[in-house]
């Protein structure tokens, strides 16, 4: 039986905590039990110096000196390190672009009129991204406009002779000025991810640093791919704003039909969103009196939360918890961060698990082709295959645990200047930076990135968010961690008064009473999904240009305290790119690279201002971004 311990070391979340006593009771694997099963862990793959990139491998290098120094070829462990940690980087920028291309190519079909259920719902957005790119508004229709968007989108991916234009128009001038003094300026997304396979091919780029200023200039592109995405995405779904919500595991109905949106794009899980209540009847007929209910799992859950309010049922590691509770009739998922057991676990219960594209197919799973031209017709196919499941949903298997946090999500960028407008019309931006300026406000952190199976889930994001508001630093989060804080009433007024220290609190309340939220601000704000990491760079961005200086000035940090993923290394790495002290709470497979991880954590200070701080204990890991900002501050003379 696990004991209160060991689920302690899981995860903090009750209702995990109900679902995994639930799991162990019926034999049932988890991913943390995988997890137990692989160890002891690969050394050599946990420091990174295991490299398997030809067929004259696997070759590994020990750290320690006492077996092999170098691979076959004479790669050094930096060389391996790096090649490695550049190859994270292509895969997470591939992941990310892909889903940014494929929200081009519907705004592309769009505006042709070949994707009749996909009009253009953000006209403003729509002409904002425009105006930014350069291109010409008041001589075109919005369906003009939105191809010519769509082409400039399309065209980013290519090799040009030009910036990527989704880079080059959303960072400082002084960041620009940077990257290409350091050559680092992505010319296509795709082909920055094909150099970076191209360099770190067997017998190419052997130079540690050359590899990772190779992989700086990928991660670039991923800024780029995650910028296009949040903006393509805006203007065809409508832009987020402030919008009360729930979650936890609770959000799951006995007496609906329990359809839970997983993966990552909008694409589709934004057409479900609209169409549901129209199967509410066909829902009720089947027996379900509260009709079709929405939920949420990842970033998907996260776009469907900011625009729809639907709720967030869990998030990364715990996936697979919302199945066990026997109440999910169909879980149906577009791509990335999907766990493959979910495909075991379906077969296991009455839900049925529904693939929906065509690079994304999963063993145990129903598949659904999902395309632009047909998405409302698919959409509803998609919801009564949940329905049709819910007819055989076993009610003694059902165990919904009662927990829901409430919540405040939507924070977009144009959301958090609407809201500090209300406090300054003619200059939005001026109440946060007098009361940076004047100490309310320390310093701004942004938490991204995932749960990972290492690090008991949520602990580290609910920690440091605590540690850091009582100092008054400014909190935003997107992605898992996001999700993390909504799990544990963060996003609310309440969380504010409770855990803000006082010149955080003041502010946030001024802001809030202002934009008539009848209170303060959440404690942190929920900016989306990863892609709109993007929201909260724009926010600095923003800022660095109002006071003149560049990004790598501003008392603002990141952390990832329980990355996972090889999306969250690209991110990481744009951040630091950006000039941001950048925490990472899981120790990254680069300690076989002695001058790697040196230059990793020290000396990229010195070429872009940010850098890595690795820290895996919460409480020093806030002390050392809290001294990051202090040195901030310092420097801007504040
Ligand atoms: O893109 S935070 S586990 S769901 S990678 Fe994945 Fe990590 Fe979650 Fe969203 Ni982001
Ligand atoms: Fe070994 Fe070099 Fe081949 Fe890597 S590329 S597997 S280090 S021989």
């Amino acid at each position: 039986m696990l004991m209160r311990e060991e689920l302690q070391k899981r995860t903090i979340t009750e209702d995990g905590q109900l679902m995994l006593r639930k799991a162990d009771q019926e034999q049932l694997e988890t991913v943390w039990d995988r997890f137990n099963a692989q160890a002891p862990h690969c050394g050599f793959g946990e420091l990174g110096t295991c490299c398997r990139n030809c067929m004259q491998g696997p070759c590994r290098i020990d750290p320690f000196g006492e077996g092999a120094t170098l691979g076959a070829c004479g790669a050094s462990g930096d060389t391996i390190v790096a090649r490695n940690l550049g190859r994270a980087i292509a895969a997470g920028t591939a992941a990310h672009s892909g889903h940014a291309k494929h929200l081009a190519h519907t705004l592309l079909k769009s505006a042709e009129g070949k994707a009749p259920d996909y009009p253009i719902r953000d006209e403003a957005k729509l002409k904002g991204v425009a105006d930014r790119l350069g291109i010409s508004t008041n001589d075109k229709s919005i369906e003009e406009l939105a191809k010519a968007v769509a082409r400039v989108a399309l065209e980013d991916f290519s090799e040009k002779e030009t910036p990527v234009a989704w880079a080059a128009t959303n960072v400082t001038q002084g960041r620009v000025e940077t990257f290409i003094k350091h050559g680092v300026v992505p010319t296509g997304i795709d082909s920055a991810i094909s150099e970076l396979m191209h360099r770190t091919a067997y017998g190419v780029d052997a130079d540690p640093i050359n590899l990772l200023m190779g992989g700086v200039k990928c991660a670039l592109a991923d800024f780029a791919g995650c910028h296009m995405g949040t903006d393509l995405a805006d203007i065809l779904f409508g832009t987020p704003k402030p919008v009360t919500s729930t979650a936890n595991l609770g959000v799951l109905k006995t007496d609906g039909v329990n359809i839970a949106l997983h993966g990552h794009n909008p694409v589709l899980s934004d057409v479900i969103a609209q169409v549901a209540s129209e199967l509410d009847e066909e829902a009720k007929r089947a027996g379900a009196p509260e009709g079709v209910n929405l939920v949420g799992i990842c970033c998907t859950g996260n776009e469907t939360l900011m625009r729809h309010g639907i709720p967030s049922a869990t998030h990364s590691v715990s996936q697979e918890l919302a199945m066990l509770t026997g109440a999910v009739d169909a879980m149906v998922v577009d791509y990335q961060c999907i766990m493959p057991s979910l495909g075991t676990l379906a077969e296991c219960n009455h839900t049925k698990l529904i693939t929906t594209m065509s690079i994304a197919k999963i063993p145990g799973a129903d598949h659904i082709e999902f395309t632009e031209e047909n998405a409302r017709e698919t959409a509803k196919e998609i919801i009564r295959r949940g329905i049709e499941a819910f007819k055989s949903r076993d009610p003694k298997k059902v165990n919904i645990p009662p927990q829901q946090s409430t919540m405040v999500a939507g924070f977009s960028t144009e959301a958090i200047v609407g809201a500090l407008a209300k406090v300054d019309k003619d200059d939005p931006l001026k109440p946060l930076i007098d009361n940076i300026v004047n100490g309310n406000i320390q310093g701004v952190c942004l938490f991204a990135g995932c749960n990972n199976v290492r690090v008991s889930q949520d602990s580290g994001f609910v920690s440091m968010a605590k540690k850091l508001a009582k100092e008054n630093v400014l909190l935003l989060a997107t992605g898992c961690g996001a999700g993390a804080f909504a799990r544990h009433g963060l996003l609310t007024s309440e969380a504010t008064q409770e855990f803000g220290g006082d010149g955080l609190k003041a502010v946030l309340t001024a802001v809030g009473e202002a934009a008539g939220l009848n209170g303060p601000l959440p404690l942190v704000l929920h900016m989306g999904s990863c892609v709109d990491n993007a929201r909260a760079a724009d926010v600095a961005v923003a800022v660095a240009n109002k006071l003149g200086v560049d990004l790598d000035k501003l008392p603002v940090v990141a952390s990832a305290p329980e990355a996972t993923t090889e999306k969250a290394i690209a991110i990481g790495t744009w951040a630091v790119a950006a000039g941001l002290p950048t925490h990472v709470g899981v120790v990254p497979p680069v300690l076989g690279g002695a001058t790697v991880a040196k230059v990793l954590t020290d000396e990229v200070k010195a070429i872009f201002g940010g850098y890595f701080i690795v820290e895996t204990d919460p409480m020093s890991a806030a002390e050392k971004l809290l001294e990051a900002i202090k040195e901030r501050r310092k420097g801007l003379g504040i």
